[in-house]
């Protein structure tokens, strides 16, 4: 806001421009995040879920929608109890053209004003090397960490889910299990 772009308006009046000044000058006030909002502050958490599982990975849903007026970005994702491994994942299209899901290394973009689904199929917090079982009906708590270092923690129930059985592949390629039911231990 530059005060001397409105004060520059002569033929309004003194008096008339005068009042402008101060109309924009609170309309910024409340319309612009202050320099201490924080990214985490301006999204809020709709719906999280977790998919049960009893051992591998498994991952975590939620609609997240930015109500700032600046783009936010995840950057990371952390899971007290069950792991300690979470990464923040996106489906793409592979070399054939069959749907894998990869990290996103740039994190995840809120763009302001906008909603964002993480859902089966598509963007998705990846839980991988569970320490123990998620049973439907447990609760995980969930901190995500803004590209600021802000942070926003909620809490995803669990419930049982058959979808969502994309292939992993990273480099080392510890994927999907052929068979889920057979154990490793
Ligand atoms: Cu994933």
């Amino acid at each position: 806001m530059n005060l001397k772009t409105a004060t520059s308006w002569r033929h309004a009046g003194a008096a008339t421009s005068a009042a402008l000044v101060l109309a924009l000058a609170s309309a910024c006030g409340s319309d612009t995040p202050s320099e201490t909002a924080t990214q985490a502050s301006a999204v809020s958490v709709k719906d999280p879920w977790v998919k049960a599982a009893d051992q591998g990975m498994t991952a975590a849903f939620a609609t997240l929608r930015n109500a700032g007026g600046n783009e936010a970005r995840v950057v990371s994702a952390a899971v007290e109890s069950v792991t300690q491994t979470a990464e923040l994942h996106e489906m793409a299209a592979d070399d054939s053209g069959q749907m894998v899901m990869r990290q996103k290394p740039d994190g995840i973009v809120l763009p302001a004003g906008r909603s964002h689904e993480l859902r089966p199929g598509g963007d998705h917090i990846m839980l991988i090397g569970l320490t123990k079982p998620v049973r439907a009906g447990d609760e995980v708590r969930v901190t995500l960490t803004f590209a600021d270092r802000s942070e926003l923690s909620f809490t995803a129930p669990a419930r049982s889910f058959s979808g969502a059985q994309e292939d992993y592949q990273p480099d080392g390629g510890h994927g999907s299990d052929p068979d889920p039911s057979s154990h490793h231990e």
